[in-house]
């Protein structure tokens, strides 16, 4: 419980932990029995955004604005997305959706997503990414510069079309990130379980499931994993793009 008149949230001009107590809810233009917190965006001076989506039973998604591509991560109920094809997801379940590619969101029984979405940067003639869906149980994880107590899940291919890469980044307990990195790449953090501290530019945050962080460009960061679970979250990235075309408007 927080203590009344206080927030564990803390929003500063390059970073922001955002943790469920302040939240106000609100709609999304086009989406139906529904109901949205965007925790990141443009209006903070990220270049990306993120929205945690509540459907309710028989709720209904649309796409979002054109030149926009979206990856959908479900964290509780069953979702299913009508694109070229219908693929059901459920807890776990993600999908990528390219720029200008229709489709609708529908859960009969209630759903809970994570969504991610950017205006999408071309690369020269390189054609745009395809469709992509998956399962996190079904990525195999893999050490992280070696560390086999530290997995990352990486859910879209390392191919150049992609300008974004989603992972889950899972510690075993006790296990820190192994320095304190400082990258042009913005982030955008969900914490799925567990918890530990976590180190942006000069603030120590305790940080649990279902808190969020914003992390931008050449934000210092760094993670230690607390308790006696694994702990894990998931992780948006910029990738393959030239600085240059990722400026900021401001
Ligand atoms: O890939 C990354 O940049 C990742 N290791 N960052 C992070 O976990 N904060
Ligand atoms: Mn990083």
């Amino acid at each position: 419980m927080t203590l009344f008149g206080a927030t564990r949230t803390n929003i500063t001009r390059n970073h922001a932990f955002i943790a469920p107590d302040g939240y106000v809810r609100a709609g999304l233009p086009g989406w139906t029995r529904s109901s949205a917190v965007t925790l990141i965006s443009p209006q903070m001076g990220a270049t990306f955004v993120q929205v945690l989506v509540t459907l309710e039973a028989g709720g209904a998604g649309v796409s979002p604005l054109p030149g926009v591509e979206r990856f959908i991560y479900v964290t509780q109920g069953e979702v299913t997305l009508q694109m070229a094809k219908e693929v059901t997801l459920s807890a776990g379940g993600f999908a990528y959706v390219p720029p200008d590619q229709d489709h609708t969101l529908t859960s009969p029984s209630g759903a809970r997503l994570n969504l991610f979405e950017r205006r999408y940067v071309k690369l020269g003639d390189t054609p745009l990414p395809d469709a992509a869906t998956g399962h996190a149980d079904d990525v195999q994880g893999e050490p992280f510069l070696g560390d086999d107590h530290l997995l990352v899940k990486k859910f879209l291919p390392e191919h150049p079309s992609f300008d974004l890469a989603v992972n889950v980044m899972t510690f075993q307990p006790g296990t820190p990130l192994p320095f304190v990195e400082t990258h042009i790449m913005e982030h955008g953090l969900l914490m799925l379980s567990g918890g530990g501290v976590y180190k942006v530019e000069e603030v120590w945050y305790p940080i649990k499931e279902g808190d969020v962080v914003w992390m931008g460009p050449y934000c210092s960061q760094w993670f230690g994993a607390l308790g006696r679970e694994p702990s894990s979250y998931l992780l948006y990235k910029e990738v393959n793009r030239d600085p240059f075309s990722l400026e900021r408007e401001s």
